[in-house]
């Protein structure tokens, strides 16, 4: 342990690189506590990132006394011991002078930045008192609850149901949801890519190059880099996968439905797909076939933009290299209403290649049970559910689940943007309260001025977040949380091919007040009388219920980080299935093909991959066949207005951090040479963009790489919120032009809407 006060460690902050601009000193904040002693750990500590919501298992130690010095963590192969550059800047979070380290109570009016410093205690008798009163007068279903899903969604939500809510939300409609919903709808779960092994990609907007993901950007790398596979991009805009790309297509935005669809058109029409895969593992297949019929390359150039030989060669060119080809699903599924039919029909195209459970296709997660039931023995451990008993019987419907056609959806990520309706019109009931943590709405949800009047109208808003978060701002307490860097975790399992876990273990000992989130939720739930639902006293109590006690394990997992078991293992790829049997002598036997294919199991209603879907069709009439429809996206007078991921930032979440701040403080729009033209506009000119909910002004960056008819911008900036001292002001609020909208089956907000552009 070494011990160190706080001005050598904003010296050893400002030494990487970080300048901070300490124009105001915030209640609450780092820089308002004195003579903090600070300490660390020396030694290596295996932890987990949480710089974004990818996680990736790293190794954290304080250098010279001034300094946390953070690296991947080898033990996991596949994330090649890396972390990206907001991983690396993790220590700038941690000693950031305006990072809270103490609970804050609203003394002004919603959003006026008043502020008093409250002891934890009183930010929970406030809360449980709050809390109790409007649970008696509108029922516990009047208080929503929603955190960024992940290391402590669980802890959040675990106290919703206590309480007796059933109004959950994560960000899944705002990213994940489509490709998740779609992917239950046709294979009963989520599925996985097997980018690093496959010799042809097609992404229709999958920019992993800055919308890290480590492990599946570096498989993308090597892919690419080490195995020569072709990548074949469709990308309104030359977007960093495009520019790496041997193609890239400037397509139409909202219109990747058209194309994914023309290439099955092409795949069945040119008699390219795997026959004796469907007849065996898929239904639906003639009514899919029958609908694709009509969706010839020439008609989807007619509506993309993409040209009609470049789709059917890509076809050809795609299917030549099945089953180790794939068409990526994306990851940020907010591109058009008809998402659902999207990420379909993507899906779509890889089942009529037959690439699934194949290398270089896509598969489906190996967790321990389903692993040690193929090994016929125990290869992986099996993490236990610290069972709780009798949590209350919740009877009220969720705000999200008034229409059958949302059944899909899961009940912890829910559509997001429901809050707005019930806060503010009672939709379909009133909304009294909203607990939030990690999750920053006025940023990321929809129509910011919609989010601003529903806190506004809200009785009790509380937000545990690192800062004065745009959306913390308009809240009633806000509870500081530690950083990744501070806490301890459960453990979680980040099962891939084979069975893993990991775990968050603290590097730094707690700086200031903060409390990790199993506490301060925990604590919460017990000033609200709720403690028989919390039988784990402390961090290490639970993670031993998850290990059914078995102390050397729990050992061995917090030694190493990071622990995987077993052989990689894809059920129909031939040489993995042979090495999984030779290494298990009571292994399942194998298929007559020397594959595991008969042990697929897809819990849909049909026990088969669906194609079509009865289930679906009866959720929504008319839409258990994957169709294109046309959508409306824009006005004839105006410009696509899209976003995306830049490299050095995550979402609405790390604008603020000195070190990130200082490499990218603003973000421009980009705009086509021929459009800038028209209205006489330059690099660095101002601009404003107005679109049907607000209006924002920027500076343009005038470029070839984007189509004509549209206009982009990296999300995250722009913040209004006077506290976030380096964010401020500074780019434009996506959030601030982007209308509300619910689509149909997976219920996700759309990212893109139309915009008028002038010079100011
Ligand atoms: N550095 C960094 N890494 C991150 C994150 C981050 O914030 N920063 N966030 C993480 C998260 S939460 C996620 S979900 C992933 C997201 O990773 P991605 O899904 O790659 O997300 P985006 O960059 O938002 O969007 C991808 C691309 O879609 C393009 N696009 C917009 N509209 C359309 C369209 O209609 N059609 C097509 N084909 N393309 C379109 C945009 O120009 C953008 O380049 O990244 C994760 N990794
Ligand atoms: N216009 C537009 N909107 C978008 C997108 C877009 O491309 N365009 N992208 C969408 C996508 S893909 C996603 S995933 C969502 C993400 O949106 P959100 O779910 O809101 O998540 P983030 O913006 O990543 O982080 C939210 C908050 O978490 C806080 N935070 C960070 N670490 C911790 C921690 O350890 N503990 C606590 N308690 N708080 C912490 C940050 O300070 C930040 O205020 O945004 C979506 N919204
Ligand atoms: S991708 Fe980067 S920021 Fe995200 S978890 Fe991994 S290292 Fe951290
Ligand atoms: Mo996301």
């Amino acid at each position: 342990m070494i011990q160190l006060n706080r001005r050598h460690f904003l010296q050893g902050a400002g030494a990487s690189g970080a300048t901070c601009a300490l124009a105001s000193i915030l209640p609450g904040s780092l820089a308002a506590i004195e003579k903090q002693p600070l300490k660390g750990v020396s030694s290596e500590v295996a932890s987990i990132c949480e710089m974004c919501s990818t996680r990736c298992p790293i190794k954290a130690r304080i250098v010279d006394g001034k300094n946390v010095f953070i690296s991947g963590n080898k033990e996991a192969k596949s994330f090649g011991g890396k972390v990206c550059a907001r991983g690396g800047a993790g220590h700038s979070l941690l000693y950031d002078p305006q990072r809270l380290v103490k609970p804050l109570k609203r003394v002004g009016e919603r959003g006026e930045g008043k502020w008093a410093e409250i002891s934890w205690d009183e930010a929970y008798q406030f809360i449980a008192q709050k809390l109790t009163a409007i649970k008696q007068q509108h029922g516990a279903e009047s208080i929503a609850f929603s955190s960024k899903s992940g290391s402590l969604d669980g802890h959040v939500f675990h106290l919703a149901k206590a309480l007796g809510t059933p109004n959950t939300f994560t960000h899944a409609s705002t990213c994940p949801g489509g490709y998740v919903i779609a992917a239950k709808a046709m294979f009963g779960t989520k599925m996985k890519r097997d980018l690093g092994n496959s010799k042809y990609i097609i992404n229709f907007g999958h920019n992993i190059y800055e919308g890290i993901n480590m492990s599946e950007t570096r498989g993308m790398m090597q892919a690419q880099m080490d195995k020569g596979a072709k990548l074949v991009v469709f990308e309104p805009r030359f977007s960093v996968v495009a520019d790496k790309a041997d193609e890239w297509h400037a397509i139409r935005p909202g219109t990747d439905v058209s194309v994914a669809l023309a290439i099955c058109h092409v795949l069945i029409n040119d008699n390219l797909y795997d026959k004796l895969f469907i007849e065996q593992y898929v239904v639906g297949f003639d009514e899919f076939a029958a609908e694709v019929k009509q969706y010839t390359p020439e008609w989807a150039e007619s509506v993309s933009d993409v040209s009609a030989s470049a789709i059917r060669r890509i076809a050809h060119e795609y299917a030549s290299h099945a089953p180790h080809a794939v068409v990526d699903f994306g990851h940020r599924a907010t591109f058009t209403p008809e998402e659902f039919d999207m990420r379909r029909a993507i899906y779509a195209a890889n089942i009529l290649i037959g690439n699934i459970e194949r290398k270089g296709g896509i598969y489906m997660g190996k967790k321990a049970s389903s692993y040690n039931k193929l090994a016929g023995e125990q290869v992986a451990p099996e993490l236990a559910k610290p069972g709780v008993k009798d949590m209350p019987e919740i009877t009220a419907k969720r705000i999200d689940q008034v229409d059958k056609q949302f059944k899909l959806m899961w009940s912890s990520g829910g559509i997001y943007q429901s809050i707005i309706d019930a806060s503010l019109d009672a939709k379909p009931y009133q909304l009294k309260a909203w607990i939030m943590s990690r999750t920053n709405p006025m940023q990321t949800l929809t129509d910011r001025a919609k989010v601003e009047q529903s806190l506004k109208a809200l009785e009790l808003v509380v937000c545990c977040d690192l800062y004065i978060s745009e959306t913390a701002a308009y809240a009633d307490i806000i509870l500081p949380e530690s950083t990744y860097l501070e806490r301890d975790e459960e453990i979680f399992d980040k099962s891939g091919k084979n069975p893993a876990y990991y775990v968050r273990q603290r590097a730094v000992e707690t700086i200031g007040e903060t409390r990790p989130s199993w506490q301060i939720f925990k604590d919460l739930g017990e000033a609200l009388g709720l403690e028989q639902y919390y039988p784990w006293e402390n961090i290490e109590t639970l993670q031993l219920m998850q290990l059914n006690r078995d102390h050397n394990l729990l050992k061995h997992i917090k030694k190493l980080g990071y622990v995987s078991y077993g052989k990689p293992l894809m059920l129909r790829e031939p040489s993995m299935v042979k090495e999984f049997v030779d290494a298990y002598a009571n292994a399942r036997h194998v298929d007559h093909d020397g594959t595991f294919a008969t042990a697929m199991k897809f819990k849909t209603p049909s026990g088969k991959i669906e194609l079509t879907s009865a289930q679906v069709e009866d959720m929504a009439p008319g839409r258990g066949v994957i169709k294109h429809r046309p959508v409306h996206l824009k006005q004839a007078d105006e410009l696509y207005f899209i976003q995306g991921k830049v490299a050095v930032h995550t979402n609405g979440a790390t604008h603020n951090v000195p070190l990130l701040s200082n490499l990218m403080s603003s973000n421009a729009i980009w705009i086509h040479p021929i459009t800038a033209g028209r209205l006489n506009i330059h690099s660095g000119d101002a601009v404003q963009l107005t679109s049907s909910v607000g209006s924002e002004e920027g500076t343009a960056l005038v470029t070839p790489g984007i189509r004509q008819d549209t206009v982009f911008a990296y999300m995250g900036f722009g913040s209004k919120n006077k506290e976030l001292v380096r964010a401020t002001g500074k780019g434009i609020h996506c959030g601030n032009l982007l209308p509300n909208s619910v689509a149909p089956i997976c219920g996700m907000n759309l990212h893109t809407t139309g915009v008028k552009l002038a010079k100011i």
